[in-house]
């Protein structure tokens, strides 16, 4: 940790230190073996979309290899990523999702 010169205001500091980014975008990656049902099945479940929503999104990901299911705070969108995951790998497919900073 860093300690202040002398003289240094402490609020000063506080005021600048960088904080992590607050939100974070769960983001759903193509794949050649992951059904298109599945996936819509995910988004429905795990990211409360409607049936369309999901739809679109899945159709996305599917043409441009990379699509948001979500924006969320940190723990929230981590969790989410994990329940893809496992539901995936549960159900045999090599769906994946990464969050990234917005
Ligand atoms: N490309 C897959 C297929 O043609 C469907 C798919 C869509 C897979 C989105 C993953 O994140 C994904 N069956």
């Amino acid at each position: 940790m860093r300690v202040p010169n002398p003289g240094e205001k402490l609020q000063e500091r506080v005021e600048t230190q960088k904080k992590e980014p607050e939100l974070y975008q769960v983001v759903l990656l193509n794949d050649d073996y992951t059904t298109m049902e599945f996936v819509v099945n995910v988004l429905e479940s795990i990211f409360e979309k409607s049936p369309a929503e999901a739809f679109q999104i899945m159709m996305h990901v599917h043409r441009n290899g990379r699509g948001i299911a979500g924006v969320y705070p940190w723990e929230v969108a981590e969790t989410k990523v994990e329940a893809v995951i496992s539901l995936a790998r549960e159900s045999g497919f090599p769906l994946k999702a990464v969050a990234e900073p917005v």
